[in-house]
Parts: structure tokens; sequence; C-alpha cells
């Protein structure tokens, strides 16, 4: 007798995410973040009234995998444009997609006084603890030793100052309603990625607030290293240093 074949989807499209290949590097997080953010936007109903606001950096091509009207804003300046599109049209769902040479190093003023004046938009950003895009230029993110193309010895606490802990320095601020890390290197991970992201994202949909939640990602081609060996850096090395959680919450 023939067994029966039982035949399940592995993989399906959310909605708004586009049918067409990835152009970032194998094993980089942000396809994974893209694809956290989509099913956020499609399974809150807000697929055809969403204005995202994107960065500088690999970050900047969120609008071409996400189907959605988009705003470039470059060196950081994403959430004081998201800050005047949101109080002109409050009918619309913003958020900004940044990375941390964007968000945490040439717009740290912006980041935090988004956040500090209670503005209602949602800010996911993805620490990977380099400059991307532009070759591997330490960030405010480069961890105590790490080498980067502008610190070839190692980042040196003494010279440099400690890594910035971006979700609890939000966190600390009157405005935040939410303020949470996470991680994506492993399925267990991205899960609880999903449910932050959901929040931040809730925060604005129920009025209560700015939402912020950073994402601890890879960047294996300035690691330096294979997409397994950059997840595995994330748990160990980042994550103890990051820890994940939720620093601040509206419930
Ligand atoms: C004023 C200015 N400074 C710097 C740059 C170069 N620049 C383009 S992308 C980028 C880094 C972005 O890094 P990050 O935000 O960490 O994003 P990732 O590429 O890691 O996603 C920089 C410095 C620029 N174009 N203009
Ligand atoms: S350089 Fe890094 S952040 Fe940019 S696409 Fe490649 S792996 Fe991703």
């Amino acid at each position: 007798m023939a067994e029966a074949v039982i035949e399940k989807e592995a993989f399906v499209l959310p909605e708004n995410l586009a049918d067409r290949g990835s152009h970032y590097c194998p094993g980089c997080h942000h396809g994974i973040a893209h694809r956290l953010v989509a099913e956020c936007l499609s399974e809150l109903g807000l697929v055809d009234n969403t204005i995202c606001v994107s960065s500088i950096g690999c970050s900047v091509f969120i609008y071409n995998y996400i189907l959605m009207d988009t705003i470039e804003a470059p060196h950081g300046r994403a959430p004081a444009v998201a800050t005047g599109v949101k109080r002109a049209r409050k009918d619309k769902f913003v958020f900004t997609y940044q990375g941390d040479g964007d968000l945490a190093s040439i717009g740290l003023a912006e980041s935090v006084h988004c956040a500090n004046r209670g503005e209602k938009i949602s800010v996911v950003f993805v620490n990977n603890t380099v400059y991307g895009m532009t070759g591997g230029q330490m960030a405010p993110t480069t961890m105590i030793g790490q080498k980067t193309t502008t610190c070839p010895g190692g980042r040196c606490e003494d010279r440099e100052g400690s890594p910035m802990k971006m979700a609890e320095l939000m966190a600390s601020l009157g405005g935040t309603a939410y303020s949470a890390r996470v991680a994506t290197n492993n399925m267990k991970n991205i899960v609880a990625a999903k449910k932050a992201v959901m929040k931040a994202f809730r925060c604005q949909t129920e009025g209560r607030g700015f939402g912020f939640v950073e994402l601890l990602s890879a960047c294996p081609t300035n690691w330096r290293m294979s997409p397994v060996a950059a997840n595995e850096r994330v748990e160990k090395e980042m994550i103890p240093y990051f820890p994940l959680g939720t620093y601040k919450d509206f419930e």
C-alpha cells in the first residue's frame, strides 16, 4: 500500500514581502529583521497604512523588500523625519528602521530627543556592532577588543569608551513607553524577537507612545566570519554584554 504523502508549506511569504532575491551578504540578519517587520505589519493590519522612514547603511534597502510607502532619511535623521510625518499624519503607522552607525552614532541626538519627547512612533534598531555598508568601521556598539577598520588593534575602553547599551538608554528617557532587546541568531530568539517587534508596534497603534526594539544581529562580512560562526558570536559575546530583555513596558 502506498504511503500517504503529507505536504506542508515550510515558508509562506507574508502578503507585503516582495518576492525577490536578497542582495544582502550570506548570513546577514537584515533579511530576518525585514521578515519580522513584514509579518508584524501584516498581522496588525497595517499593510496599507504604514509609512516607513529608512536610514543610511545596508538597512536602507528595506524599501526593496517590504511593500509600503517609504521615505529615505539618511545619516541618522530618521527619527526627526518620522516625528514630522507622524505629527502631520496621525492616522498613519510610522516606524524607522536603523542600524547602529546610523542610530547610535550619526543620529544619536535625533534618536534620544525623539524618545524623550515621547513621539508616537516605533523604532526598529539593528545592532550588528559595526558600520556594515561602508566597510566595517567602529560603531558606538563595537565591543571591547573587537577589531574594525578604524580600530585595527581592537576597541579599547580607555580610548574609545565602552559599547553603548541603547535599549537601556532609551528606557531611561521619560517619553519612552516600551524598550526591549532581542536577538536574531537562532529560532528561539527569533520567536521572542517577533513578540518584541509586535509590542513596539502595538505601543503606537494603542496610543501608548514611543516604542523601541533593539535586535542583536550578525554582519558576517565585516566580522570576517562564516554565518554559523557569526551566529555563535551573537550568543557567546554579544548577549552576555547586551542582555536580552524588556527594559520598559507599558503593560
Ligand atoms: C555624513 C555621512 N557620514 C557617513 C556616511 C557613510 N555611511 C553610509 S552608510 C554608513 C554606515 C551605516 O552603518 P549602520 O548604521 O551600522 O548600518 P549597517 O550598514 O550596519 O546596516 C555610513 C557611515 C555618509 N554617507 N554620510
Ligand atoms: S555588510 Fe554586513 S550588514 Fe551589510 S549586508 Fe553584508 S552582512 Fe549585512
